[in-house]
């Protein structure tokens, strides 16, 4: 069977309304780029002429502004789901224009196939090459592509021409069986293989081939400032005390770690620190600091679903591929974050938090309670099953208007089971065989800002009696006076 080479837009009109489409990639790698912006442009024109045209959009994480912006710009959103991070998107979703629910992203491939989520009835796929025989090879992020591919009736194929061919052979694709027949998922070190290097469809069900020629635009990092730099030190320091002490076994754990400036601070200071090993990642997100790491001998392999990388760093990493090729693995989400691997690998798992409380409850999602941030991403993946869980935050935010740390938290994401360490850039609490008391004391003491100290202790000091001794009168206090002056200093437990 021949392909068949059309436009985006051509490609586009294959796409009816109320249709569910399934995105390759995670994060803006390996996201489909051209026929979103297509469809964008389809769904405005019947708009105009007064018809409805919205889609649903299953993704691997989040993607770029070319398939989240333009997509939520042109309010063609039926739904969303599982995590995004495009600021249209964002308000799309907080002023319920785009209806979005929140998932883990281990889940949503096996959701999908449990008939959870209704049908897919199209996957957009890009590729670095696209055979007749059905056989397709990924970019930069695989996400949730081999799922979607083997559901969809129609699948669409973007061949990005930027990307290298010499990504062949770095992709290991499984689908697991679902239950009752699911057997263990043989990854037994952050290295193995366990499928084969493309995915495979029915060829008669590849409806158009889209040739593009773009980059995956991932943005650089902000340059790590002081806070940044003090909470990786921090998460640094506090990883070499538990391996000096032989809780970390002294060749070290595989790392999970989130994206984002933080995420980036902390892996610069784990390769600064010289008790630390050199080490292997098993992640989602493969970020620029894991490649420069590697290129220094402190990280020796890399499993992920996508390499985030910016465009520099990926043409060196093309250029340099006898290097770089046995040293990753790019992997569908539902096994780069899968909890039966985390938990057997004995991950050291780092993410960061928008807030948590002095008894170690996480809020990744919510801002005040209410407004999607982003999605709890692939955070409770692993935090729930780690060797040993961290998360990471500023003390404040907005110039101190806002403590990271309250009386408790506004949305509940991670419960105080699942959280063992929390890190600022003031210090390390260390939750592990604590009350919830215990836990206050040591959150208060070593991780909030100088500003909130008083206050988490006065407010601490009203609470009474029982095992967790919350004050349901005021534990909402520090909340109710942001959304009063603007600031939570000003708080009057009264
Ligand atoms: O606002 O953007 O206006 O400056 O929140 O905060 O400190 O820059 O941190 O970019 O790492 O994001 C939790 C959202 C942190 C992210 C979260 C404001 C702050 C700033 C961003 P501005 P920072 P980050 C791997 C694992 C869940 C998914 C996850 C996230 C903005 O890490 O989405 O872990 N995590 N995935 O000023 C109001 C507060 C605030 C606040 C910070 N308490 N109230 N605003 N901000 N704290 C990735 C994947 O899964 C793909």
């Amino acid at each position: 069977m021949s392909l068949k080479f059309i436009t985006a837009e051509e490609a586009a009109s294959f796409i009816k309304d109320g249709d569910a489409i399934g995105f390759s990639g995670f994060t803006a790698a390996g996201a489909p780029k051209a026929v979103p912006s297509a469809l964008a442009k389809r769904a405005e024109a019947e708009h105009a002429k007064g018809n409805s045209f919205r889609v649903g959009m299953f993704t691997g994480a989040s993607t770029s502004d070319l398939l989240d912006g333009v997509l939520a710009r042109a309010n063609a959103v039926k739904f969303r789901t599982p995590y995004q991070s495009n600021k249209d998107m964002r308000s799309a979703i907080n002023s319920g224009d785009a209806p979005y629910f929140d998932l883990h992203l281990s889940q949503i491939a096996q959701e999908i196939r449990y008939g959870f989520l209704g049908k897919v009835n199209v996957a957009i796929i890009e590729a670095c090459e696209v055979d007749e025989d059905g056989t397709i090879v990924p970019t930069t992020g695989v996400g949730i592509a081999p799922t979607v591919a083997r559901l969809a009736d129609i699948v669409i194929v973007e061949l990005n021409r930027h990307h290298s061919m010499s990504l062949k052979g770095m992709h290991d694709i499984y689908e697991p069986a679902d239950p009752p027949r699911r057997r263990e998922i043989p990854v037994y070190t952050v290295r193995d293989r366990i499928g084969v290097p493309y995915i495979k469809v029915d060829p008669k069900k590849i409806v158009a081939v889209v040739e593009t020629n773009l980059p995956d635009g991932v943005a650089s990092f902000t340059p790590a400032d002081e806070v940044t730099v003090k909470i990786g030190d921090n998460v640094a320091g506090f990883l070499a005390s538990e391996l000096r002490k032989g809780i970390i076994p002294k060749e070290f754990l595989p790392i999970q770690s989130g994206v984002g400036n933080i995420a980036n601070a902390v892996l610069d200071s784990l390769g600064k620190n010289t008790e630390i090993p050199p080490f292997s990642m098993y992640t989602e997100v493969i970020q620029d600091a894991v490649l420069g790491l590697m290129k220094e001998g402190h990280v020796n392999f890399a499993s992920g679903s996508s390499l985030t990388v910016t465009e520099g760093v990926l043409q060196d990493m093309y250029h340099n591929m006898d290097f770089f090729h046995n040293k990753l693995i790019l992997r569908p989400q539902e096994i780069s974050n899968n909890p039966e691997i985390v938990r057997r690998l004995g991950l050291i798992t780092i993410n960061t938090a928008l807030e948590a409380d002095i008894f170690g409850n996480i809020n990744s999602t919510h801002v005040s309670g209410t407004r999607m941030m982003n999605g709890i991403g692939g955070s409770g993946d692993f935090t729930r099953n780690a060797f040993i869980s961290i998360f990471t935050t500023p003390s404040e935010a907005k110039g101190g208007k806002i403590s990271a740390f309250v009386p408790m938290v506004s949305h509940l994401d991670h419960s105080e089971h699942s959280v063992k360490i929390l890190v600022s850039e003031y210090g390390v609490a260390d939750l592990r065989a604590k009350t919830p008391v215990q836990k206050a004391e040591a959150i208060i003491e070593n991780c909030v800002h100088p500003d909130y100290k008083q206050i988490l202790w006065d407010f601490l000091k009203l609470t009474k009696g029982g095992h967790t001794p919350q004050n349901l009168q005021s534990c909402f206090a520090m909340h109710n006076q942001l959304l009063k002056t603007g600031d939570m200093r000003d708080v009057d437990f009264g």
